[in-house]
């Protein structure tokens, strides 16, 4: 029967919700993930941002990505936070008085104007740039949109590749929990371990304010966040050569496989960018498939049914199962038995909620509410539905999406979810969340 247009069953609509999210985040120049938690512009949020924008305002999706470029440093990376400088100081730890950029990030070539962090974030942004000019490509081509930020992702991933290939092998490494952006995954406790926490009266946290304090990181976690980013702002953000695990080196490196499933992913969207821009792609292809093989000899642990991190300090695979490691079925070029494993491994007894969990369902760690330990995550969930698509498990795809939805909307977009039940956890009103979630909407 015919379906009269009647605007009020509109105003009700998932996407409709979704968009208002996203306008009421949008500050004129970028996104912030959270007005109350997280007030700034955060490097891999605009990635997912953007994913979501292009459905709305194209322009505006260039946008996002174009404000955080602006804020690349002169060594090519681009940092995890660019501060908003009419927030006021306390709104978030640490501030731009903490990292000092323009100070101590002078010989890294960190922007004179503009407040950043000096840690990075996964490198999202390459395939964010290219899905933002598919939505529109005769705005993109009007405006030079590719031809304007293709120097500056090669340049980004140039870095990431040179700079912080830590373990001589190819892989790049994080250097923070922060870094790989699931804060305080359990994977990271044995490596965190070794640091040495910051007393807790040289630093206050801000976040309490906003969140429940047991949905957060503990303040044992935070003392050794601080010490670690001090430690390398004190370097001035100078990253250590391969394989130097001496006095001048991080404290925690380590190897993460959906950091560098991200850079792969990248690099491949970067061939597709530099084809369009009249070049060939042919090398960023090449090189992408063989990262792709390096991440499955370094990393994949076929006991385990999915990738591990590596710890290049304590030496060795680290025996945690994160999400981190089933984020790899994005890859394309995986080889078949990989792929059918994740597959596997997603829907078993360690992962196979309704939701997708950030860690083990079956790990002594797993807490359903806190933060990396146990909830769903909308980011995670966007890449591993695109990855079951990618490897032909469509009627997995499209059951994940739909709890995805459903779970984003009834939750109001909240920064994450029990995975059990989609419980709301978090901020809501979480700008990836409903980006991603007008992404599957489509
Ligand atoms: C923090 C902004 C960021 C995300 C991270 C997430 C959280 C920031 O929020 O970290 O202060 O702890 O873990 O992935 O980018 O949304």
């Amino acid at each position: 029967s015919a379906v009269a247009y009647d605007p009020g069953a509109r105003a009700g609509t998932p996407h409709l919700r979704a968009a208002r999210v996203l306008a009421g985040n949008w500050t004129g120049t970028s996104t912030v993930p959270s007005r109350a938690l997280y007030p700034h512009q955060w490097s891999w949020d605009s990635g997912f941002v953007a994913i979501g924008l292009r459905h709305l305002s194209p322009l505006r999706a260039q946008t996002e990505l174009e404000t955080l470029l602006a804020a690349q440093w002169g060594d090519g990376r681009i940092p995890h936070i660019v501060f908003n400088p009419s927030v006021p100081l306390d709104a978030y730890f640490p501030s731009p008085d903490f990292w000092r950029s323009s100070t101590a990030g002078r010989a890294a070539g960190a922007p004179r104007t503009v407040q950043t962090s000096g840690i990075v974030q996964p490198p999202v942004h390459a395939l964010a740039a290219w899905l933002v000019h598919r939505a529109d490509p005769g705005l993109s081509r009007a405006r030079g949109f590719l031809a304007r930020v293709y120097p500056r992702l090669a340049a980004w991933h140039r870095y990431l590749l040179h700079r912080r290939d830590l373990g001589g092998a190819g892989l790049a490494s994080v250097i923070h929990p922060w870094e790989q952006g699931m804060d305080n995954s359990p994977c990271w406790d044995a490596p965190l371990a070794r640091v040495t926490p910051a007393p807790a009266r040289t630093f206050r946290r801000a976040d309490l304010a906003h969140g429940a304090p047991e949905d957060r990181p503990t303040d044992l976690d935070y003392g050794r966040y601080v010490r670690l980013a001090a430690d390398y702002r004190d370097r001035c953000y100078r990253d250590a050569p391969a394989g130097d695990a001496g006095a001048g080196a991080d404290a925690f490196a380590v190897e993460d496989p959906a950091f560098n499933a991200l850079l792969i992913a990248s690099e491949h969207a970067l061939a597709r960018i530099a084809r369009e821009l009249g070049a060939t792609g042919t090398a960023r292809r090449a090189r992408a498939e063989r990262l792709t093989g390096v991440l499955v000899e370094r990393l994949w642990q076929p006991e385990a049914g999915m990738f591990l991190c590596r710890d290049l300090r304590g030496g060795g695979p680290v025996p945690e199962r994160g999400v981190c490691g089933l984020v790899p079925l994005l890859l394309p070029g995986l080889p078949r038995d990989v792929a059918d494993a994740l597959v596997r491994t997603l829907a078993g007894p360690h992962f196979g909620a309704r939701l997708v969990p950030s860690y083990d369902l079956l790990g002594e760690a797993f807490d359903p509410h806190r933060y990396w330990r146990g909830p769903a995550w909308f980011n995670t969930g966007w890449l591993l539905e695109r990855g079951l698509r990618t490897h032909g498990a469509s009627a997995r795809a499209d059951a994940l999406r739909d709890a995805m939805i459903e779970a984003a909307d009834a939750s109001g977009f909240a920064e994450y979810v029990d995975p059990h039940t989609g419980e709301a956890r978090g901020a809501t009103g979480f700008s990836w969340t409903a980006a991603l979630t007008l992404d599957l909407l489509q």
